[in-house]
């Protein structure tokens, strides 16, 4: 059996409910359509390893490029319809096995299934029946056209129709904002992969500090990470990894290189596989020779206590800005207290904030979503509770003087943050970097310290799916002495 489609029998009805959800969130008389994507070349003859977009994904576990799933609302009822590849044995031969599209429909149970070569006389006939079409404004339907531009040339062959009464869909939805409000929650079935996904990133990370000594390549642990992710069954990286030694721990994603790791340095790993299509997400930071320095410990235990603060007080209730503000009171507190920042300077962490002069140290913020995607989809903002828009006037919608940045912030601002609720899956990521030169002791530069977990919440407080690597001083100090 080949991993065309990611259904297990006791998954079976997993995405035809996630079809009723998305379908319950558009209105009737609606045509829903996600495509996988298309292979992307490298260079020459040489493609990207494809993976199917998550939207697809999310619909219907299905792996293949070249395929688009097509849902339609009428009368309350939602059929689907699945074009994939056809068989073709000359294809499969050089290119691998196809699932083809008669076995995809039945994995699936769609309710009708035709080769992607169809597809092209098909769309106009179901588009001529429907007033609204749903796609994703900004994906590509092919490596060619985005979604939209084909859309319009199915329309192309329905303009006579207008003649005779019939009216062309009405309106076009973008898919982006009713699916990304879906993937916002994990189920069960996602929970358990993203604690696996979890767990085999960990062990990447254990044996990256294991393996780690002065003298090899920040490339050569990069190798342990994938070899340690691949040889536990995660399919891929989540994104890719980064492996920063000395000075490059300070460079927020610097890409594994042939720096050399030196006695005395510290190193920075941030890398997850993707399991399943889910990704996870770690960050931790380790002496290379296995032994934190006074001055290294120091700011280490600083952001683990930030974290550790912030993943304590994330639960159903809780705003995803509280956790932020959370891990940054502390970090603030360690800049004054190991005098990065000037305490007769600014005198409180209130202060110091508000002056945004941490700033320097700390530029990020401590959390993002996880999924399907690392920085997976999903608002942030939500409308201000007990608030209408009295002013409805012009100037309440932009100001004619600002720039669109500034425009797009000022309604942002009319937001607030997001309040936390149980199937919320996030990273929790404080930090500080201490570039040399910066106006800082030269006793602490060249550390850039990161520590990052993944978290769901739960019906009362959180699950962290990433501890089977440690973050205190002492058990990564075991972990990388008891290797030799
Ligand atoms: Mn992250």
């Amino acid at each position: 059996m080949h991993n065309f489609i990611n259904i297990k029998p006791e998954h079976k009805n997993i995405y035809k409910q996630r079809w009723q959800h998305l379908a319950d969130s558009l209105p009737d008389s609606s045509l829903i359509l996600v495509g996988s994507g298309d292979n992307i070349y490298r260079n020459s003859d040489v493609d990207y390893p494809f993976r199917a977009s998550s939207n697809f994904y999310y619909l219907t576990g299905f792996t293949e490029p070249n395929a688009v799933l097509c849902l339609v609302k009428k009368q309350e009822v939602v059929y689907s319809i699945l074009f994939a590849l056809p068989k073709n044995e000359a294809q499969e031969i050089w290119h691998g096995i196809r699932c083809g599209y008669e076995n995809a429909g039945k994995y699936l149970g769609a309710d009708i299934t035709y080769s992607i070569d169809d597809i092209h006389q098909i769309m106009p006939k179901l588009l001529a029946q429907i007033s609204n079409c749903v796609i994703e404004f900004n994906a590509f339907y092919d490596n060619k056209k985005l979604w939209r531009d084909i859309l319009f040339e199915w329309f192309e062959p329905l303009k006579s129709m207008q003649r005779t009464g019939h009216k062309l869909p009405q309106n076009i939805i973008n898919l982006h904002e009713h699916i990304s409000e879906l993937r916002l929650f994990k189920d069960d079935y996602e929970q358990e992969i993203m604690l696996e996904a979890g767990k085999i990133s960990s062990l990447g990370h254990i044996k990256a500090m294991q393996t780690s000594k002065a003298g090899i390549q920040e490339d050569y642990l990069e190798a342990e990470l994938i070899h340690t992710f691949k040889q536990n069954k995660a399919q891929s990286i989540a994104y890719n990894s980064i492996v920063a030694t000395g000075e490059n721990t300070c460079i927020l994603h610097h890409r594994a290189g042939q720096s050399i790791l030196k006695d005395g340095d510290l190193c920075l790993i941030d890398a997850g596989c993707e399991l399943d299509g889910y990704s996870s997400d770690i960050t931790r930071t380790f002496p290379i020779n296995g032994k934190f320095s006074k001055e290294q410990a120091e700011i280490y235990n600083w952001v683990v206590a930030a974290q550790q603060a912030a993943i304590d007080i994330a639960k159903p209730g809780i705003t995803f800005e509280q956790i932020h503000t959370t891990a940054l009171d502390i970090l603030v507190y360690g800049m004054l207290e190991s005098g990065l920042l000037d305490k007769k300077k600014y005198g409180t962490v209130e202060n110091a904030i508000e002056s945004g002069a941490y700033q320097q140290f700390y530029m990020h913020r401590t959390s993002h979503w996880l999924g399907l995607d690392v920085h997976d989809v999903g608002r942030y903002k939500q409308e201000k509770l007990n608030e209408t828009n009295q002013n409805k006037s012009l100037e309440f919608i932009f100001n004619p003087q600002d720039n669109l940045q500034a425009s797009l912030l000022n309604l942002a601002g009319k937001k607030t943050s997001i309040i936390l609720q149980k199937g919320m899956a996030l990273t929790v990521e404080p930090a500080i970097y201490i570039r040399a030169n910066l106006n800082a002791d030269s006793k602490y530069w060249n550390i850039g310290i990161r520590i990052e977990d993944d978290i769901i919440i739960s019906h009362q407080g959180n699950h962290i799916l990433t501890r089977d690597v440690p973050v205190d001083i002492k058990s990564i100090e075991e972990i990388m002495c008891s290797c030799s």
